[in-house]
């Protein structure tokens, strides 16, 4: 088991992805935001293991079901929840929305409501941060080198490409994978499998029983691993970064998971049985590391209440926080200002 203190904050990371998913639920519900959105209940493991294994200066770039990326790379739940109401305080100053939730200070690039967009942006990333540590020479520019001759140089950083079950199939992804196994790039592709695209469950819709088996087409590692065990995510994203650092590459990773709400706000899950759902509800990520860090002697079962209970008041907080202020809205002249370069920056 890892050290205390790491589950302790895991903990809370997972806590807070899941009550913050709940909030915007009722705020959904009670119709004071406005949109729609994608909710990740039960793939708190599946994020929190990730972001917790990354190191300052490591990016990703999540999906449209981003809100749990977005709390555990270290984003303030109040300007999500601004974000949504449409307010200036929130990620994308209340211009982007539940999909849209970019911030620069913690290393996330926002993702977008086209899936698959965002693994071309974050082999882009991969590129810069090789390109930053090595120069041109590691591009192997020069016909009489074959790139992927050139030997493994380390990084100090790398970039995530986080993607769901239902991308993985598209051009975009694939394109990223031969570029980035050629260039030898600094990346991680994150495949989300949640079991469905939409309605579409994946071992319906995908030619491999497992996603990662793609890899091999793209000469890089591939492996899967149980994405509502929290430590099993963490070390097995630690054991594929000090790869990708090592400079020899990037790797797949397909995190299995299963989202326990619908695809989006509007989505009835018909296509899936009430008991299939109450299985995997027996194996919910919060409750199995909530297990184990009561077997392993890190907390009580009172503690671990008084954590739940301190996560929900301060997502609660922050809620009403973000919804006295969401009358605070970017004026159409300062939208314009953003959307258009002023006069004196046009070449
Ligand atoms: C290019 C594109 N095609 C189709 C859609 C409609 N769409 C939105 S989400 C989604 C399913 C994505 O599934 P997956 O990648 O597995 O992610 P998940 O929603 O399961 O997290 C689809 C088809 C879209 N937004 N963009």
């Amino acid at each position: 088991m890892i050290e205390k203190d790491k589950c302790i904050d895991a903990l809370r990371m997972m806590l807070n992805s899941r009550f913050f998913e709940e909030k915007t639920e009722e705020l959904f519900k009670a119709g004071l935001i406005h949109g729609t959105t994608h909710l990740a209940n039960g793939q708190e493991a599946a994020q929190a293991g990730l972001c917790m294994a990354l190191d300052d200066g490591d990016w990703i770039v999540p999906t449209h079901r981003c809100h749990g990326f977005t709390i555990c790379k270290g984003s303030w739940p109040v300007a999500m929840f601004a974000e949504m109401f449409g307010s200036r305080q929130g990620l994308a100053k209340g211009l982007g929305g539940s999909m849209h939730m970019p911030d620069k200070e913690n290393c996330n690039l926002g993702s977008s409501a086209v899936v698959g967009s965002g693994v071309p942006l974050a082999t882009g990333i991969a590129f810069y941060q090789k390109f930053q540590s090595t120069g041109s020479a590691a591009f192997a520019t020069s016909t009489a080198q074959n790139p992927k001759d050139l030997a493994p140089v380390p990084v100090k950083n790398i970039s995530v490409a986080i993607f769901g079950d239902g991308a993985s199939s598209r051009g975009s992804v694939h394109e990223s994978m031969n570029l980035a196994s050629i260039w030898k790039l600094p990346m991680l592709f994150y495949c989300e499998n949640n079991r469905y695209g939409m309605s579409a469950p994946s071992d319906k819709m995908i030619s491999v029983d497992q996603i990662s088996s793609r890899a091999a087409a793209y000469s890089m590692p591939g492996e899967v691993v149980d994405g509502n065990d929290f430590e099993a995510v963490y070390n097995q994203v630690l054991k594929a970064c000090e790869y990708i650092r090592s400079g020899k590459g990037p790797y797949l990773l397909e995190v299995m998971t299963y989202r326990f709400k619908g695809h989006s706000k509007s989505d009835r899950r018909l296509y899936r049985t009430s008991e299939e759902e109450q299985q995997w509800l027996q194996r919910d990520p919060i409750l199995l590391f909530e297990h184990k860090m009561i077997e392993s002697g890190y907390a009580t079962e009172k503690e671990i209440a008084a954590i739940e209970e301190e996560c929900r008041k301060g997502i609660d907080l922050q809620a009403q926080t973000a919804l006295k202020e969401s009358g605070d809205k970017l004026t159409e002249a300062e939208v314009l200002d953003l959307v258009y370069a002023s006069e004196k920056e046009r070449p």
